[in-house]
This record gives structure tokens, C-alpha cells and sequence, in this order.
């Protein structure tokens, strides 16, 4: 008797788990586009194109291999809408020894899955997902015992582990992080290369004119459509990473430009997170790149630190704390998403570009998503349900495993600390710093209060002061609430009135 294998539509690499020994005889590889996954939470346009275009490439591939592949397409009439039910619908019509999956990488799909194999006669196996550099299991273990979870240790450990920039037992360089030498402003010298393009071909324009028609009121720009649908173009606009961006990636990081959404990040957590590429193989060959003196090591470290350490250290945390993760509000913000992040209407510079650079491209880079996004959305109690919400509808590599530890963990400090120390709050003069957004802003940066002021100013301290009984013992904090202390109670006082009257514009 012959093995269902299901792939989901972020395991789509030949090597992934539920694929090892598949007879291309007897067995039946199963994918279905299916309409649950794209409305259980509405995925910007450009994304949902993204994973069907690339779900088709990758079952033609699998085809022309010679496996024996069924797929279920988006609009076929028969469709159930759902992943267990397209299952089911196979299983009804035909036997199979067991169904072996790969783990799913959330948490609702996995249990949905467990459900199914409670429910059905024929055996279902659920098998680890290997793609990472460290499964779940090992990292509870490994945080087991500890006062705190921290990245950095996390990451110095996997560095050991995986032998990668060492040097016998110490870091390559005398430093396992170079992020200090990571803060430079853009010097506007440096060329900003071209990013990957690759125009959509004949079933990427199918998948297109589907999404358009069956989810028009979702968020987002299809067109311009650029990104790569197969593992060889993936594999192409990482190799243009390497030889064109990775040199200034940690000058670089943190720097934001008007009208520059890609600067010099890699653009690769959509092809990592379905498996058009590998961490592994990613992390390689950034560390080849160091090695035949492509890039300087402040640049190699700080991305293999975001693969190696930041990925896999926020997926560790997601398996850890599911399903209570959810639920975390830790300074009990409760105010609605204002309507500006869906429409990028709002005379504050940086968010309408990072906005409206969301919408154009279903991407953002991490510091236009921490500083700007986040900030404003951590400053301003926004409750971190709907800020969660935005930010898996928004991107194309939003997947709850990652997006969730990032939004309530990182930028919203919702967990009370797990994934970050302190809360990353800023005043505009950071953004200022950072980018030159403030010098196209009707606002103006230098100026703190009244209604001129940069919002980020009064907001800032306004957080500070509205949650001072849950954050004034953080000693990373102290400094902060000393300054504050110090102002006379007129500024104190008109930083809570332009807070008041500030958020009260924002019509929530
Ligand atoms: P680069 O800057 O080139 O970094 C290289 C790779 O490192 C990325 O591709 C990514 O795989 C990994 N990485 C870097 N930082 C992180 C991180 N904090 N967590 C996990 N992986 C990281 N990343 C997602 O993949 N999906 C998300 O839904 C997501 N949501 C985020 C939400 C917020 C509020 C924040 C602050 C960060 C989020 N990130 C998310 C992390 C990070 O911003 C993106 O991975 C990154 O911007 C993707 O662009 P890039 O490929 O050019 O990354
Ligand atoms: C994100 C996504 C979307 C939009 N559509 C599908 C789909 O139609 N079929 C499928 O197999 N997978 C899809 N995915 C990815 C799944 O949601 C993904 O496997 C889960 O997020 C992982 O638990
Ligand atoms: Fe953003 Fe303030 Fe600068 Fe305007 S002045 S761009 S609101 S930081």
C-alpha cells in the first residue's frame, strides 16, 4: 500500500521530512491552495500570490521529478476550503497505508492536524521539521533552569555548537557581536543596489488574476510583482545579496531612507520561511562570503546573528509559550489600530512611508518595523491583538511563529520581558538619527511640545509616565525616569495634555 505525504504551502523544499524515502511508485504527494488559510487572517495580496504561485512551481517541479503529485487548486469546484479537508476528501476515495506531515509551523494548524488524525482510521504521523537549526525540543531544554531567556546567550551557544566564525573555542574577530559597529546613518555616498527583480511569468499571472478577483478587498499591491516562485530564483537573489549588499548590511542595518525600501538587507525571510531557501545553507555561505574577503565580519556576523540567533531563537520562544502567548498584554494597552496604518494617511513622515512602502511590497525592513511601526504602536498603548493583526496581514513573511514573539515580544515589550530587556520606546530624535524622514515631515523633530512637535516626542515620555509602576524597576529604565523627574511639572504637564490631544486625533 502506498504513503500520503502532505506539504503545506510553507514546506516547499525537496528536503523537507515528510518527503525522505517517498516511493515515486506508489506514493501520493498531496497540496492544496486552500481559501480558510488565506482569509483565517486576510494576507496582503502580494503574499497570498507569492505562496500559490510558488506552491505550483514547486508541485511541477516535484511532477517533472517523477512523483506522483496531487494539487488542489484555489477555484477547482470540488475544493472543501480547508486543509483537512482536502485530506479528507483524498483519503475517502482512495487508501493509504498511513499520511505522513511534516510538523506545521503553527500552532493552529498543528492542532488542527492532531485533530484530524484523532478522528480518521488510517495512521498519521506528524514528523519533525528539520529545516531549522535547532528543534524545539532541545531549545526547552536548553532553557530549562535559566533565570532569563536571552538571544545573545542563546545565540553565542549556537555558535559554539555549529562552529560557525570560531576560531578554536572563541569567536572569530575576539567579539561574538559587532551590532555596536551596526548604527551608521546612511552616508548617501554608497550606491543602494537594485533588488532582485524577476516579472512574473505565466502561472505567476494565473495566480495573480485569481487573487485579484477572489480576495479584492484584502490589503495591498499585487503589482509590481518581483519576487522569486522557485528554489533557483531564490537561490538567485540571495547570491545578488552576497556580492552586492552584504559588504555594507552592518554598516548599514539600521539605516532608513526616503523612498529606499531595501537598502541593504537580504530580502530573504519570505523564501526562508517557505522553504525556497535554507538557514542552514544561508548561513554558509554569508561565512564563505567572510572568508574569501567578500564582506568585512561586522556585516557577516550581524546577519548570520539575525538567522542563527534572532530566527531561531524567536521560533524557540513561540513552541515554548503557545498557546499562552496569545493572550500577553503586560501594560494592558487597549487603544484600536488607528485607521492611518491601513491607509498610510498621516502627516507624521516615517510612518506614512513605511506604510505605504508595506503596501507597495509586502515588506519592510526590521528597523522600519521596530523604530517607526512598532514604536509608534508601543508609545501609543495600542492593544497588541490588533497591532499583532496588522503586522500578519502586512508582510509576506508574516507567519505567526515569527510575526507573534516579534510583535508582542519585541516591539510591544507585551510579554514583560521575555524576549527583550526593555521595551524599545524612542523619541523622534532616534528616527532623526537614523534616517532622514523628519526633513520631509510637517512635524518637526526638534521641537517637543505643542502642535508643531514631533509626536514621538511628548508620546514617549507619556508612555513612560502612564506605566512608570511596571517599568520603573527595570534598571535599563532608571535613567529615563531620572530625566523625567527632573522636568518641571508645567513640560510635565503639557507633555500629557499634547498626548491627550494627539491620540484623540487619531479618531479611535
Ligand atoms: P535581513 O535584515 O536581511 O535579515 C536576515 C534574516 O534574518 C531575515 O530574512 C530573517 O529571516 C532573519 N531575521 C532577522 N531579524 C529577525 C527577527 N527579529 N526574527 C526572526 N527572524 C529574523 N520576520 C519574519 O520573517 N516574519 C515576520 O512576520 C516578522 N515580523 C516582524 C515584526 C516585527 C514587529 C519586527 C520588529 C520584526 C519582524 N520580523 C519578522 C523580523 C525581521 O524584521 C524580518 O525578518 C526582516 O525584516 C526581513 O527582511 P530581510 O529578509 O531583508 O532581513
Ligand atoms: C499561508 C498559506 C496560505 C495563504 N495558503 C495556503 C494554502 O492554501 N495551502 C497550504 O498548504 N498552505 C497555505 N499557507 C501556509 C499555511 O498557512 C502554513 O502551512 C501554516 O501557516 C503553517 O502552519
Ligand atoms: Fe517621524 Fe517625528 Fe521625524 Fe516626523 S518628525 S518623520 S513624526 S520622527
Amino acid at each position: 500500500m502506498s504513503i500520503l505525504r502532505v506539504i503545506l504551502g510553507d514546506q516547499l523544499t525537496d528536503s523537507i521530512s515528510s518527503l525522505e524515502g517517498c516511493d515515486k511508485t506508489r506514493d501520493t504527494i498531496l497540496m492544496s491552495e486552500v481559501v480558510e488559510e488565506a482569509t483565517f487572517i486576510p494576507h496582503h495580496k502580494k503574499k497570498l500570490t507569492f505562496i500559490f504561485s510558488a506552491m505550483r512551481h514547486f508541485s511541477l517541479e516535484l511532477k517533472n521529478q517523477g512523483f506522483n503529485v496531487v494539487y488542489n487548486k484555489l477555484n477547482d469546484p470540488n475544493n472543501s476550503g480547508s486543509l483537512t479537508g482536502e485530506i479528507l476528501r483524498l483519503i475517502k476515495n482512495y487508501s493509504f497505508e498511513k499520511i505522513l506531515i511534516t510538523s506545521p509551523s503553527e500552532f493552529r494548524v498543528l492542532q488542527e492536524i492532531e485533530l484530524l488524525g484523532e478522528k480518521i482510521e488510517i495512521p498519521l504521523e506528524i514528523l519533525r521539521d528539520s529545516r531549522y537549526f535547532v528543534n524545539i525540543h532541545d531549545f526547552k531544554k536548553w532553557s530549562e533552569n535559566k533565570k532569563q531567556l536571552r538571544m545573545e546567550n542563546f545565540y553565542r551557544d549556537q555558535r559554539k555548537k555549529n562552529f560557525i566564525l570560531m576560531n578554536g573555542f572563541n569567536p572569530i574577530g575576539g567579539q561574538w557581536n559587532f551590532d555596536s559597529y551596526n548604527r551608521k546613518s546612511f552616508d548617501f555616498e554608497s550606491k543602494i543596489p537594485q533588488p532582485f527583480i524577476n516579472p512574473p511569468d505565466e502561472i505567476t499571472n494565473e495566480v495573480m488574476k485569481m487573487v485579484s478577483d477572489t480576495f479584492p478587498e484584502h490589503f495591498g499591491d499585487i503589482e509590481p510583482f518581483n519576487f522569486a516562485v522557485n528554489r533557483s530564483q531564490a537561490l538567485e537573489a540571495f547570491k545578488l545579496f552576497i556580492d552586492n549588499r552584504l559588504f555594507y548590511f552592518g554598516d548599514f542595518q539600521d539605516a532608513m531612507v526616503q523612498g529606499e525600501p531595501w537598502m541593504f538587507h537580504s530580502h530573504i525571510s519570505f523564501y526562508l520561511n517557505i522553504g525556497l531557501l535554507l538557514p542552514k545553507e544561508c548561513v554558509s555561505e554569508a561565512e564563505k562570503a567572510y572568508f574569501e574577503g567578500k564582506a568585512p565580519l561586522n556585516s557577516v556576523e550581524g546577519f548570520i546573528r539575525q538567522v542563527l540567533g534572532w530566527r531561531e531563537f524567536i521560533r524557540g520562544i513561540y513552541w515554548l509559550k503557545m498557546p499562552e502567548y496569545l493572550e500577553n498584554n503586560f501594560f494592558e494597552a487597549s487603544r484600536n489600530l488607528p485607521q492611518m496604518y491601513w491607509t498610510g494617511e498621516t502627516k507624521m513622515n516615517c510612518l506614512s512611508q513605511c506604510i505605504n512602502e508595506t503596501k507597495e511590497n509586502a515588506y519592510a525592513h526590521h528597523i522600519q518595523r521596530l523604530m517607526v511601526l512598532g514604536n509608534f504602536a508601543l508609545i501609543a498603548g495600542i492593544d497588541p491583538k490588533q497591532v499583532n493583526n496588522w503586522f500578519y496581514v502586512v508582510y509576506a513573511d508574516a507567519y505567526e511563529w515569527v510575526e507573534l514573539p516579534n510583535v508582542s515580544g519585541m516591539i510591544l515589550f507585551a510579554d514583560g520581558g521575555l524576549v527583550s530587556s526593555k521595551p524599545y520606546a524612542s523619541t523622534g530624535s532616534y528616527i532623526n538619527k537614523m534616517s532622514n524622514y523628519c526633513e520631509s515631515c510637517e512635524y518637526k523633530v526638534a521641537i517637543k511640545n505643542g502642535s508643531d512637535a514631533c509626536p514621538f516626542n511628548y508620546l514617549y515620555w507619556d508612555f513612560l509616565q502612564r506605566n512608570r509602576e511596571k517599568l520603573s524597576s527595570n534598571f535599563r529604565m532608571s535613567m529615563m525616569y531620572k530625566t523625567y523627574d527632573r522636568m518641571d511639572s508645567a513640560k510635565k504637564q503639557n507633555i500629557r495634555d499634547d498626548s491627550e490631544k494627539f491620540l484623540n486625533s487619531l479618531g479611535n
